[in-house]
């Protein structure tokens, strides 16, 4: 995919901010540190864009940047940052929980973990999350340039087997030091969206069917 234009639009703290063109929206969500910024600048060819934290859990609003005037990516707060305060860390919560739960325009989620480690329990709870509300998950295994390559399977194995992966998910190696990954995620990108485009179709396609000739399809 060539990115002709990205830009930043808004930190959200609540719905009454969420853009209201309908532009399609893929999530992105991890724990604090991940490397989730620093995939979406890769992503969109930009160095300084999304910032990229210094200090864990600093992003704790929805930022929302709009790509190619197509799709929105949504920069989740990072969770499991034992130091923020217990309030804060609800608020995210029901925030989160809210957006993930109602948010039309949502297509799927992309997880990041880090390649090195087993996801940990946060990771598979907001994994089983995703998959109790019917949200399709794309895995980004990140920082797959701190382990040799030969090494990449047999993590994702254990990362799979973790999250106890279902549903066609998928699990791409990704490093926003090298750019590995990029190609093959942008492909899942349209990939799905195109998918949920043809179901949209279809089921619109469906409705203008008259009742007495579609019921014999049920
Ligand atoms: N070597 C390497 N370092 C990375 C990679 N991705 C991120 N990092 C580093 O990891 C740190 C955290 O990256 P961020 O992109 O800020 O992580 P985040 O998930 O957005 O963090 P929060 O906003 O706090 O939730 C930074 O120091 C990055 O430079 C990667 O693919 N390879
Ligand atoms: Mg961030």
């Amino acid at each position: 995919m060539k990115v002709t234009s990205s830009e930043f639009v808004i930190s959200a703290v609540g719905p009454k901010q969420y853009p209201e063109d309908g532009l399609h929206e893929i999530a992105l969500v991890g724990r604090s540190n991940v490397g989730k910024s620093s995939l979406l600048n890769k992503m969109m060819n930009r160095k300084g864009l999304a910032r990229i934290s210094s200090r864990p859990g600093k992003t704790q609003t929805l930022n929302y940047f709009r790509v190619n005037q197509m799709l929105y990516f949504v920069d989740f707060p990072g969770y499991g940052y034992a130091k923020v305060a217990k309030t804060i860390k609800e608020q995210w919560g029901k925030m989160i929980e809210g957006y993930l739960k109602n948010r039309e325009q949502l297509r799927f989620v992309i997880q990041l973990v880090d390649i090195r480690h087993a996801p940990s329990k946060d990771d598979v709870a907001m994994y089983d999350w995703c998959k109790q509300i019917g949200i399709p998950t794309v895995i980004v295994a990140t920082k797959g340039d701190k382990i040799a390559r030969g090494r990449w399977l047999q993590h994702t194995k254990i990362i799979r087997q973790t999250l106890n992966m279902r549903g066609g998910d998928t699990i791409i190696v990704f490093s926003s030091e090298t750019g590995q990954g990029k190609d093959e995620l942008w492909g899942e990108i349209m990939r799905r969206l195109r998918e949920s485009n043809e179901s949209a179709q279809e089921a619109g396609a469906a409705a203008s069917v008259p009742a007495a000739t579609s019921s014999e399809s049920e």
